[in-house]
């Protein structure tokens, strides 16, 4: 198996039973691992909710070491879709001329600089820093920010040794609060500024639910982020003839980014509370108990996708719901989709071939399944293009 197989865990109990029960700190999860199970799951806001106690929606739960409520993820309509629209266009600006000339000049310096040295650490040495100074875009905010975040390492609620990390976690709220006290005391037009600025149901936003947008924005395009452009390099080291096709064919990109993401799907899965007592793929979902929407698992139905466990750059038919489906699908995926589209057209222009050196899996544990999701670490030499 090459370093960039990223094989389907959830296969076998997909097909044979659909639901896998899994326990997380004595709040059992039922994990639906059919794609159109979790697309009706999902679509039915009602029956699995996601404004529960904060935090645990999260698989691991996150109810033990933070309070407040995510926004819009931890909120359910009517209040979600008020909330939603607040930041919609805001999520929206990554298609804009500016934002892409922004980004390419971002990947450009990362590149440059690691080509310099030849054989780098990708997720320290560049997906960090990639995903740290593109996120200065989406906030708004200047490049020079990008140095504190990527000095708190990958993980922003997890550290190397656990799973939920309370004092690691504290950086970042400590931070959002003085970021928020500073844009109250001078106003900008970052998305501090703009939501500091907005009104919720004819009031002005809290610097409560202010925070809850903002720790949202910095979990959730964190990790999800680094492991899209981690995993696509080792995939791009494994497979020269597809680095060259993207090249030769550009339009190839646009079918590639979203193959990627399928096949990689960053986020394994989120769960959801249960309102009132139903059925799903033949398990009694209790009420106040949980579900969980295995997105990763969904992505390799071989029902919906022909040869799910393969690459298939220019798949034409790709329903994926790596970025989630319904109400709640990705406010950052217009985000992602163009950094990574601006990541492999300067990538193909800059780089001749790229050697796996070394390679150290992550792999997460779901009970009886594994699931590798990207790596902890990964060594490569990059050859740059005469
Ligand atoms: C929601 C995946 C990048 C912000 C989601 C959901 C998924 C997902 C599966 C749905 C969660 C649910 O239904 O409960 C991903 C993946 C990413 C990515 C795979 C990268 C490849 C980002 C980025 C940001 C972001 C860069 C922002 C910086 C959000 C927000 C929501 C969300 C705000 C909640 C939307 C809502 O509740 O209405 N993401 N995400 N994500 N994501 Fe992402
Ligand atoms: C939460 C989540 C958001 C959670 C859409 O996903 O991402 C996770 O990485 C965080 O731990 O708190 O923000």
């Amino acid at each position: 198996m090459g370093i960039s197989d990223f094989p389907d865990a959830f296969k076998g109990t997909r097909e044979t039973k659909g639901v896998c029960p899994f326990n997380d700190q004595n709040d059992p999860v039922a994990m639906l691992l059919r794609f159109k199970d979790v697309r009706k799951a999902a679509h039915d806001y009602k029956s699995f909710i996601s404004g529960a106690k904060p935090g645990r929606i999260v698989v691991p739960s996150e109810v033990n070491i933070r309070e407040t409520r995510q926004i819009p993820f931890e909120v359910d309509p009517p209040e979600h879709t008020e909330y939603r629209a607040l930041v919609e266009d805001w999520f929206k600006r990554p298609l804009q001329p500016e934002y892409e000339a922004g980004l390419e000049r971002i990947v450009e310096s990362e590149l440059e600089r690691v080509l310099r040295k030849g054989s780098i650490e990708v997720i320290s040495e560049l997906s960090l820093p990639i995903q740290s100074k593109a996120l200065t875009l989406l906030l708004n905010i200047p490049m020079e920010e990008a140095k504190t975040w990527i000095s708190w390492g990958v993980h922003v609620f997890r550290s190397e040794d656990s799973d939920l990390d309370g004092e690691k976690a504290a950086i970042l709220y400590d931070y959002i609060d003085a970021e928020i006290d500073k844009v109250i005391e001078n106003p900008d037009d970052s998305l501090y500024g703009v939501l500091l600025n907005s009104e919720y149901q004819g009031r002005k936003m809290t610097k409560e639910e202010v925070k809850g947008v903002l720790i949202l924005t910095f979990a959730g395009g964190r990790d999800t982020v680094i492991n899209y452009l981690t995993n696509t390099l080792a995939y791009l080291a494994e497979h020269p003839e597809a680095l060259r096709q993207l090249e030769d064919n550009p339009e190839l990109v646009n079918t590639a980014i979203e193959e990627l993401v399928r096949y990689f799907s960053p986020l394994t899965h989120m769960g959801r509370v249960v309102a009132k007592e139903k059925e799903v793929c033949g398990h009694t979902a209790k009420e106040d108990t949980r579900i969980s929407l295995c997105w990763a698992s969904a992505n390799r139905d071989e029902g919906v996708f022909e040869n799910p466990n393969e690459v298939v750059l220019d798949r034409k038919m790709n329903p994926h719901i790596a970025f989630g489906f319904g109400t709640h699908k990705c406010l950052g995926a217009t985000h992602a989709r163009q950094l990574m589209k601006v990541f492999l057209r300067v990538l193909t222009k800059k780089v001749e071939s790229i050697e796996i050196i070394d390679a150290q899996e992550n792999i997460e544990d779901w009970g009886a399944h594994q699931r590798k999701v990207g790596f902890d670490s990964l060594q490569i030499e990059l050859n740059p293009k005469k």
